[in-house]
């Protein structure tokens, strides 16, 4: 079965991948696991540290002459950044500065209590968001291997802060979000948008926002109604929440629709050589199963609770109260965020397509696919 973990601290040496499951024969295509890594990097309102660093992946096991032999895959990512980081990141002698006053909002305090450290750093290094970058490069290797199957992923800014769209797009919109700085397809609303990001940072603050991850051509039948941990739509869901910042998950039209009346929310079913709704309020998941429509997730992220104007806390040292501890950080990471989720969403449906198809080599998975889609004709 498909897998991953993930390791490496934000300022350590860098940050290490290890896919386990992948099927063989899968072509690797480093340029495109670069280019995604740099969708990642981009976007208005990310602090200096995206200045510094340079994601590109370097490939240590799993893979020859270009493809995949079935091995666990093993990525590295260099922290360009170490380097500036040293001395506060040694891993055998003492740190001379430790961070007490925990950030309202951050892992900090909860983390530094489980784990007992003394030294908040020791959690925030792991919780930081840099993590994703790793994630984003498991997450092209899985879009890699679902694009042999025709599954395409697409994700969009709904909102940033108090300026949200509302408007729906069609599939052909949705590739122009990465010719916006802030990911948007509503160009009316980016100009306010960066005005406010501007103001935000002027004010020490923070922003956060919402996006949508659209994922096309996934056939009829991943998850199952069968049992609770098999469900489509909860496994997406745990997902999405899995992101650094997010705080909400949505299925298709999922909040409206508890506000209205059956006969309005539910897809009606049509024939016409193959089964097909006008509608998809229900984001392509019926009973935890994938219905052929597109899958369709709204996630919501909270602000960055690195503050430059802190909010109040309590040195943990001294149980004094003080403000928080200030770190560089970014004012708005929703456009970053919205491309590690369709990683995420690659990854997790990637793990479905291997859990229904097989799939040790990629001639399997393709010719167990093209068996079951024969069936439904
Ligand atoms: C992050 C804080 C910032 C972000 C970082 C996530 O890093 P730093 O503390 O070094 O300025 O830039 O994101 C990344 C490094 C990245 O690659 O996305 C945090 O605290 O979560």
């Amino acid at each position: 079965m498909l897998r991953f973990l993930t390791a490496g601290e934000s300022h350590g040496k860098g940050l290490v991948g290890i896919i386990e499951g992948l099927p063989s024969n899968l072509k690797i295509d480093i340029d495109f696991i670069n280019y995604e890594l740099q969708r990642r990097q981009k976007g208005y309102g990310r602090g200096n540290r995206m200045k510094i660093e340079k994601d590109k992946i370097s490939i240590l096991s799993g893979v020859r002459g270009g493809i995949t032999i079935g091995g666990p895959l093993t990525i590295f990512i260099e922290n360009k950044d170490y380097e500036n980081w040293i001395e506060k990141m040694d891993i055998h002698n003492d740190i001379k500065e430790t961070i007490t006053k925990p950030r309202p909002g951050h892992a900090d305090f909860a983390g530094s209590i489980k784990y007992n450290q003394s030294d908040i750093r020791n959690i925030l290094e792991r919780s930081s968001a840099r993590e994703t970058a790793m994630r984003v490069a498991i997450g092209s290797i899985s879009k890699l291997m679902l694009k042999e199957i025709g599954i395409d992923i697409y994700s969009y800014v709904t909102s940033i802060g108090i300026f949200e769209d509302k408007n729906n797009y069609d599939i052909n919109h949705f590739k122009s979000a990465d010719k916006s700085p802030v990911r948007v397809l509503n160009k009316s609303l980016e100009g306010n948008i960066i005005k406010e990001i501007d103001k935000t940072k002027d004010k020490g603050d923070t922003l956060g926002g919402s996006f949508k991850v659209i994922s096309t051509g996934v056939p009829i039948g991943l998850g199952s109604h069968a049992q609770w941990d098999r469900k489509l739509d909860a496994k997406l869901a745990q997902a999405i929440m899995s992101l650094q910042a997010i705080k909400a998950v949505e299925i298709g039209d999922g909040i409206n629709s508890s506000r209205n009346t059956g006969s309005n929310v539910h897809d009606e079913i049509f024939y016409n050589g193959r089964y097909f709704r006008k509608t998809n309020n229900a984001g392509g998941i019926e009973g935890g199963i994938s219905n052929g429509e597109y899958i369709e997730i709204k996630a919501y992220m909270k602000p960055i609770p690195s503050l430059k104007k802190p909010l109040k806390s309590i040195d943990m040292k001294s149980k004094k109260e003080f403000l928080a501890h200030k770190e560089r950080a970014d004012i708005c990471a929703v456009p970053a965020a919205s491309i590690v989720a369709e990683s995420i969403v690659a990854f997790t449906i990637a793990k479905e397509i291997s859990i229904k198809f097989g799939g040790d080599s990629m001639q399997e998975i393709i010719s167990n696919y093209n068996n079951y889609i024969n069936t439904q004709k």
